[in-house]
């Protein structure tokens, strides 16, 4: 069966659509659970204005009933609130009535990093606007709706999904380890959902600053899925390979410049002696520095994977541009934005990470009931157990 998500909606359009297709039957689902998931993505330090505007709910209008998935596509609306003050420049219609010759608030001043110019020329669009409303990172509210899905059929199955913030701003969490469990209460617990409480101060005081200088900070998330059986993902095909599907949906989410699997760029300067996990009786491994695949495909250990965001390009102190209606020398378009959104990331990154786990899952197990799926799960875990060598710790 054909798994796949889409998404549709601008940032101060009516509201954002995500369909998911390919869910099993039988799935239990509520709104409360994709809801939870949502807020999770509208908190963090850092954030704008925006988000005391919206307070980002779901409404099931396809593929649910009586709090179970029917197999059929899902589709899930939020409706932007802010919308109400965006009507007129937002509208679909040609001809709405107050706004003149020329709807208000356009942008001709792209912005450095932005989408705006490369968009606006691909597009053939004067006002970037028609551009930098999609380009928006509000559509991510559509993918963290259609992940939370995805992470109930994971649960199902005992695969839990968290994260959090490695970095922000130049500042470094020291690392802990054990992660604490669950990694998600932990790390909600932090205003940037960070688990060093000094790193956390830092990372604070940092926000503050760049705001007050009209700057925007990146940063580093990690996320950690655990309970993955072995065997997710496939050798076979460079489109099959997990770790290259986990790099593509991750790379995808706005602002993300770079993606690491366990100790990442950091294996290219070690000996083949200090990357490798060593193979222990009853197939366990020694360490995880992998990250969790092996070949393209899941090792059954812990998948971790990093994730770097580069900062915001909506700048209130802007960077040299070109005016595109006259040529001219200009200063960027400013727009009321966020600091940094680091700590929203991370839960965009578990809602990602989810879905292609969902995918690959019901790629090797896939079957129209959660029923279904069940069995074939099981009949695998048997087959790997008996493949276990006789004698071993199991
Ligand atoms: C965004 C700009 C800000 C952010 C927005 C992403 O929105 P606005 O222009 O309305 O202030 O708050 O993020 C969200 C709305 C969201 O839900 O995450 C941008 O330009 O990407």
């Amino acid at each position: 069966m054909t798994f796949r998500f889409t998404t549709a909606g601008e940032s101060h359009g009516r509201g954002l659509v995500g369909i998911l297709e390919g869910m099993p039957a039988g799935l239990p689902v509520s709104a409360e659970r994709v809801n939870a998931e949502l807020k999770r993505r509208m908190g963090g330090y850092g954030r704008g204005a925006r988000m005391k505007i919206e307070s980002d709910q779901i409404e099931w209008l396809a593929g649910v009933r009586a709090g179970e998935t029917l197999g059929s596509p899902i589709a899930m609306l939020v409706w932007n609130r802010d919308w109400e003050h965006w009507q007129d420049v937002m509208a679909p219609e040609a001809d709405v009535a107050d706004r003149g010759a020329e709807r208000r608030r356009q942008v001709t001043r792209p912005r450095p990093g932005h989408a705006d110019l490369a968009g606006s020329l691909k597009y053939d669009r004067q006002d970037a606007r028609d551009i930098l409303e999609r380009a928006s990172a509000r559509e991510t509210v559509a993918r963290v709706a259609c992940g939370a899905v995805c992470k109930l059929l994971l649960e199902q199955f005992g695969i839990e999904i968290g994260s959090h913030v490695a970095e922000l701003g130049g500042v470094a969490a020291k690392y802990l380890s054990p992660l604490p469990s669950p990694l998600n209460e932990a790390a909600d617990a932090s205003p940037v959902r960070c688990l060093d409480p000094d790193a956390e101060r830092e990372m604070i005081a940092r926000i503050d600053a760049a705001k007050a200088a009209g700057d925007t900070l990146g940063g580093v998330v990690e996320v950690v899925a655990l309970g993955a059986p072995v065997g997710l993902g496939s050798h076979v095909s460079w489109d099959r390979k997990l770790d290259g599907r986990l790099a593509q949906a991750l790379m995808s989410i706005p602002a993300v410049k770079g993606v690491e699997l366990g100790l990442g760029f950091e294996a290219a300067r070690r000996k083949g002696s200090e990357v490798h996990d060593e193979i222990l009786p009853g197939l366990a491994r020694a360490t995880n520095r992998a990250g969790g695949t092996e070949g393209g495909m899941t090792t059954g250990e812990p998948l971790v994977l990093r994730v770097a965001m580069k900062p915001i390009s909506t700048l209130m102190s802007p960077l040299k541009t070109v005016d595109l209606k006259t040529g001219a020398p200009a200063q960027a378009q400013s727009e009321r934005s966020d600091v940094t959104a680091v700590p929203a990331m991370g839960v965009i990154a578990e809602a990602m990470v989810a879905l292609v786990l969902a995918q690959a899952l019901l790629e090797k197990f896939g079957g129209d009931a959660l029923s279904e799926v069940k069995r074939n799960v099981a009949g695998y875990m048997a087959q790997v157990r008996a493949r276990t060598p006789k004698g071993a710790a199991s």
